[in-house]
């Protein structure tokens, strides 16, 4: 075969209901073949400090009804000056204080080192779950730089001058938690379910 090009499409369902996440993980899979569905069904995640924890149950709730092909994610923001907060409740913070709200639970606090963490799980016929895992060391900037979705405008990783919101997605894909986790899984899925690579 043709290098770069892909023998077959892979469908895989990604349930979640938040698009931006889905447009960067479709953009890592594509060139493996794989086609992403948008299923915004992800179960309701369970209290836990462990985004493995949630991962597993939402899995584990999801593939009851989706036995097909099919994988959620969750992810967590870890502020070192706030001691981990608001870990997996990022999302729920996000929507209460906003990045105004981070910022100034930050303001003359030194430590700004944080990081991001975004566990996959996947699930086909073959197996009931394999969790990938991608982390990204990083700071809250002191002011909002850029546009992007969520904490982009304000976590810049320690290896690049641009916020996440500063970067295009191709870029932000490059350095990020979640783009290190989907390359994981791409790499799986064309080990153990014979996919090829494209250019
Ligand atoms: P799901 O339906 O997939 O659960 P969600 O947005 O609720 O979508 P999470 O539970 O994983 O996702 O929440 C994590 C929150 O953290 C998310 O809502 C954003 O506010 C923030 N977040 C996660 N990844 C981010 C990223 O790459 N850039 C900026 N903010 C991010």
């Amino acid at each position: 075969m043709e290098a770069g090009k892909i023998s077959k499409t892979y469908k895989i369902n990604f349930f979640t209901s938040n698009y931006g996440k889905f447009i960067e993980i479709k953009q890592v899979l594509a060139p493996y073949g794989i086609e992403l569905i948008k299923i915004n069904e992800k179960p309701k995640e369970i209290q836990s400090e462990k985004l493995e924890e949630i991962v597993e149950y939402c899995v584990a709730v999801a593939r009851m009804k989706h036995p097909e092909p099919g994988f959620l994610e969750d992810t967590g923001l870890f502020i070192e000056g706030l001691n981990g907060f608001p870990g997996p409740y990022a999302s729920f913070v996000f929507q209460k204080i906003g990045l105004k709200g981070i910022l100034k639970l930050l303001k003359n606090k030194e430590n700004r080192r944080s990081k991001f963490v975004t566990v996959i799980g996947y699930w086909d016929q073959q197996i009931k779950i394999k969790l990938f895992k991608g982390v990204v060391e990083g700071e809250i900037t002191t002011k909002i730089r850029g546009k992007g979705w969520g904490y982009d405008p304000i976590f810049k990783p320690l290896k690049s001058d641009k916020t996440y919101g500063e970067m295009t997605t191709h870029e932000k894909n490059i350095f990020s938690h979640r783009g290190r986790a989907a390359r994981k899984l791409a790499e799986w899925l064309r080990e153990e379910r014979n996919l090829k690579r494209g250019s």
